[in-house]
Parts: C-alpha cells; sequence; structure tokens
C-alpha cells in the first residue's frame, strides 16, 4: 500500500507538540539511548533486522529515541500473588463507568453522523452498529481517550523491563514496527494507550495488521483519523472471531440455588445448552443460539449475583478484551445507545409529521 508520509503523520500525530519533537530528535536520537546498549535490545534488533529486512539505522534511530516510561510499569502493574484474596468484584460497579447518560447520547450521535459505515458494516460483517458502537464507545468514548503514550516506549517498557508479559509486549512491538513500515510511517509518531493500543479501537499493532480494513477506500487504513476505518476494522475483528449474524449475544438465565459454583466457566464455553436444561437451569428465552455457552457470574455486593449465558457472540466479543465484564457492559451499552437511537428518530419523525 502507498500513502503519502505527511497526510498520514498529520493524523497520526494529533497534537502538534509531536511533529516538533520528531523533528528535533531524529537526527541525534542514536546517542545516548538507555535501550541501545542493551544485549537484549541489540538481540531484538538483530532478530528484525535478519528475519523482516528492517534497516539497522532505521531501527537503531526508533529503539535509541525509546524512553523507559515508569508509569507504564505502574499502570501495567505487577502479577497478582496467586495466594492473595481476589479483590471483591462488582459488576454494577465497572458497568457504571460505561452506561453513563452522556456516553449513550454521544453513541446515539455517532451512529447519526457514522450512519452510511456503520450500514455498510452491518451488511458486509453481520455485525450491528450498535454493537461497533458499544466497543468503541467503552475502548475510548468514541476517540475521546485514545491514550497519549508513544507506542514505542510503551511497548518497549514493558517488552525490555516488565513488570509481566514481556514476550507478549516484544511480539507487539515488532508487529508495531512492521505496522509502521506498512503504514509508511514514523513509529515514533504513533500514540496510544500505556499498553500499546491505538485509535479509536485501541488496536493492539498485531490486531492492526491482521483485522483492520480501509472502510473509506481512501488507501489508508487509519485508525486514528478516520471513523469509517474504526467502524469498519471492529466490524472485521469480532467477524473473525466468530460473530454470527442474527444471533444474541448472550441469555439470561436462573441458576438452581446451589448450583452457581459448578455451573459458572466464566470466558470459557463449556456448556451444552440441553445439558443445562437437564441440569435445572432456566432459560430467559427460548431463541438460543446453536453451540456450547459459557455460564457467567455478574456479581453484585451485598445483593444476588446475575447470570447470563454467553454464546459465540458473547466470545467474539471476549476476544477484544478477554474479560466477562467488558464484554457484558460492551453489549449493554450497544443496547442502550439502540433504545437511545430509536427513540431519537421517532421523536424526529413527530417533529416532521407535524401536529
Ligand atoms: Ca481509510
Amino acid at each position: 500500500m502507498r500513502i503519502s508520509f505527511l497526510r498520514n503523520a498529520a493524523a497520526w500525530l494529533g497534537a502538534g507538540t509531536a511533529f516538533v519533537s520528531l523533528a528535533l530528535s531524529a537526527p541525534c536520537a542514536v546517542a545516548g539511548s538507555e535501550y541501545l546498549s542493551r544485549p537484549d535490545v541489540r538481540s531484538f534488533i538483530e532478530a528484525m533486522q535478519t528475519e523482516h529486512a528492517l534497516d539497522l539505522a532505521e531501527l537503531e534511530r526508533v529503539l535509541g529515541e525509546a524512553r523507559h516510561q515508569p508509569t507504564v510499569v505502574r499502570l501495567i502493574g505487577p502479577e497478582r500473588p496467586k495466594t492473595s484474596t481476589p479483590p471483591v468484584r462488582s459488576y454494577p460497579r465497572y458497568r457504571a463507568k460505561f452506561l453513563t447518560n452522556l456516553r449513550i447520547a454521544a453513541g446515539a450521535r455517532y451512529w447519526d453522523r457514522h450512519e452510511e459505515y456503520l450500514r455498510r458494516a452491518e451488511a458486509e460483517f453481520g455485525v450491528p452498529a450498535e454493537v461497533i458502537l458499544g466497543i468503541l464507545g467503552v475502548e475510548t468514548a468514541f476517540g475521546q481517550n485514545t491514550g497519549s503514550f508513544r507506542v514505542v516506549d510503551s511497548l518497549a517498557t514493558i517488552a525490555f523491563d516488565g513488570p509481566r508479559r514481556q514476550e507478549y509486549f516484544r511480539d507487539e512491538l515488532k508487529e508495531l514496527l512492521l505496522l509502521a513500515r506498512d503504514l509508511n510511517i514514523d513509529p515514533l509518531a504513533i500514540k496510544g494507550s500505556y499498553a500499546g493500543a491505538m485509535g479509536l479501537p485501541q488496536f493492539m499493532p498485531s490486531s492492526y495488521r491482521r483485522y483492520a480494513v480501509d472502510f473509506d477506500q481512501d488507501q489508508a487504513i487509519d485508525l486514528i483519523g478516520s471513523p469509517a476505518d474504526a467502524i469498519g476494522s471492529v466490524a472485521s475483528y469480532l467477524k473473525a472471531y466468530g460473530w454470527n449474524e442474527g444471533e444474541p449475544a448472550t441469555v439470561t438465565v436462573k441458576l438452581p440455588a446451589g448450583s452457581e459454583a459448578d455451573l459458572v466457566t466464566g470466558l470459557e464455553r463449556a456448556h451444552d445448552v440441553a445439558e443445562l436444561q437437564g441440569r435445572g437451569v432456566k432459560f430467559s428465552s427460548s431463541k438460543l443460539p446453536e453451540g456450547l455457552c459459557s455460564v457467567v457470574e455478574l456479581p453484585a455486593p451485598g445483593k444476588p449475583s446475575k447470570y447470563v449465558a454467553g454464546f459465540g457472540n458473547f466470545e467474539a466479543v471476549t476476544r477484544y478484551n478477554r474479560s466477562t465484564f467488558y464484554a457484558t457492559a460492551v453489549l449493554e451499552l450497544a443496547d442502550a445507545i439502540r433504545v437511545a437511537r430509536t427513540r431519537q428518530m421517532t421523536a424526529r419523525a413527530e417533529t416532521k409529521s407535524g401536529p
């Protein structure tokens, strides 16, 4: 893919100051690097050079400029010791962060603004508009919080200094450098979250390379500057992880008293519907998708937990972020946005037809 650097750089950079620091720092970047002298970084560079034919001087420039970010280490946090008591989990507390009136209204507005692409994404990938909006809403409040870390810094910090999942982040750093090459942009210009997730849908570099699509057909895949590309890419991602058009993602269930510990499987789809029914589980709907389901607990401290059966589409959303709370909140935000949108359309139709 050929794309002009300047136009893309502008989309990626966002803040004007980044341009200045980029221009000033590039020529003398290698001197004084904290990473370049380290043997693990040298062997990373060597692998990128031999396995992917990236230019040595360019690799040294980028990694020479990369900076260790203590904030990233703090935010990623240490592994929880296996012996410690898990913190009290509360789905309502989690949900409250995302299911706000502001975010729901922003979702309905976003739908209005980008209806054409949402409709096309539905048609091409079978993923409903509101689910795409649920993801964009939870991830970045529709582009409001896409992250201000330099992704090279985030990924290099975790890849080379931990505190955990170093291998995964080393792979993502590799993918970032390859992505920058694919897109013909400077990796140092790419901004994202403390964990290296980028743009409106917060794709990690590997997902960006694998699933992102150029949905507005301007010959650039831009998840930061193009809502169309973000919309198409979220749908493409969910489809790749098994989204099935027209199926419910979850169905509320009632578990027989005392069987909760046996039946709850969280992320894992380990149950057959007939088997669960045989064990006395009541499904709130008779329209159930084919295939296995998980049983998910939504705990609320001081109240009885709620439970849902998660089917293939629920799993697709958890592939975006491995958390049952996350997927449930995405789907609830999606529903709330659809309700708000329908109400808006009805009100408009009434205004149009007059008293
Ligand atoms: Ca595009």
